[in-house]
């Protein structure tokens, strides 16, 4: 890690109280930790809003086996995406549900597109994106 820089931060009193419970509850020892990682999550956010930008994540997504075409679709779906999807982990939940946890990565336009056709794929009870970036976009 380089050297940090100081800069001092001015705020509403009530704001910086409801920052520093927060800060309590999830664990940071420092508030200078805490908002470097809240300038690393608005990097990696605006990375996602450039649609030519290298990016990536996971795609989360929990579905019933029993349906037997969903399975046969998301195979065929990740064969034909193999560019772009790096790995699945599968989970068998329970008796009925199936967890995957979809790695996907490529351009930000393409990538959110993909994740947008499996989480609204017919028989997927919910899907969530994640998106993140690799260290060397996050500025350590
Ligand atoms: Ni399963």
């Amino acid at each position: 890690m380089e050297k940090v820089t100081r800069f001092s931060v001015s705020m509403e009193p009530r704001l910086l109280r409801a920052f520093d419970r927060r800060l309590g509850k999830v664990g940071y020892d420092s508030r200078s930790r805490a908002i470097a990682d809240i300038v690393r999550s608005y990097l990696v956010d605006e990375q996602w809003q450039d649609a030519g930008a290298q990016v990536v994540g996971t795609v989360t997504i929990v579905y019933d086996h029993h349906d037997r075409d969903i399975e046969q679709r998301l195979t065929e779906f990740q064969h034909t995406h193999h560019d772009a999807i790096a790995c699945t982990t599968h989970v068998h939940l329970d008796h009925h549900d199936c967890l995957e946890v979809i790695v996907v990565r490529g351009k930000a336009a393409k990538v959110r597109a993909l994740a947008d056709q499996i989480i609204t794929a017919p028989g997927v009870k919910h899907g969530r994106l994640v998106c993140t970036a690799a260290s060397g976009q996050l500025h350590d």
